[in-house]
């Protein structure tokens, strides 16, 4: 496995592990979209329970395919056999990608602005020079906004295990010095 797609993997855990007791559980999952929808106040409700439910089809997959000893929490061991098949993950990581980007665009423009897109991946507990490192690589237009279909691939890509050299890279990377 490529060095980026191993940081992505140690990250992701790290971030998933919401409450920081060192294994994963549905808790966890259901703290993260509950901070992801406090991010974004002017939402629908429609597109609140779509993201939800894309968190909670991400932990009912990982816990199917990853909790090997079955007690209910994924530890760091068990996680990393994410990698080894990730086509079984993939199902779940677009509706989960589907359903948080388009959580963001809170007026269906097709884009998403600085401020939303900040505060919902603060709510999932990205760091800041991070969060707006990656912003700036979508591109964002005159008014400051990025496209939703274009950070929708972008949250594919990072749980990707095989991709190596995409802007998502950008939320793993040691803030810059
Ligand atoms: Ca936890
Ligand atoms: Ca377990």
């Amino acid at each position: 496995m490529r060095n980026e797609a191993v940081n992505r993997v140690k990250l992701v855990f790290t971030l998933f592990d919401a409450d920081g007791n060192g294994v994963l559980e549905s808790d966890d999952f259901d703290l993260m979209s509950s901070r992801v929808a406090a991010a974004v106040p002017g939402a629908d409700e429609a597109p609140k329970q779509a993201m939800r439910a894309g968190f909670t089809r991400y932990w009912d997959t990982l816990a199917g395919e990853l909790d090997t000893d079955q007690d209910g929490r994924i530890t760091y061991d068990e996680y990393q056999a994410c990698v080894l098949s990730p086509e079984r993950f993939s199902g779940a990581i677009d509706q989960f990608a589907a359903g948080f980007a388009r959580l963001g665009d809170l007026d269906g423009s097709g884009s998403v602005t600085r401020p939303v897109f900040t505060g919902m991946l603060r709510g999932v507990g990205f760091d800041l020079p991070n969060i707006q490192a990656l912003f700036e690589a979508l591109r964002p237009d005159d008014a400051d906004r990025i496209g939703v279909d274009a950070w929708e691939t972008e949250i594919r890509n990072f749980y990707a295990p095989d991709k190596a050299g995409i802007p998502a890279d950008l939320l793993a990377a040691a803030p810059a010095s």
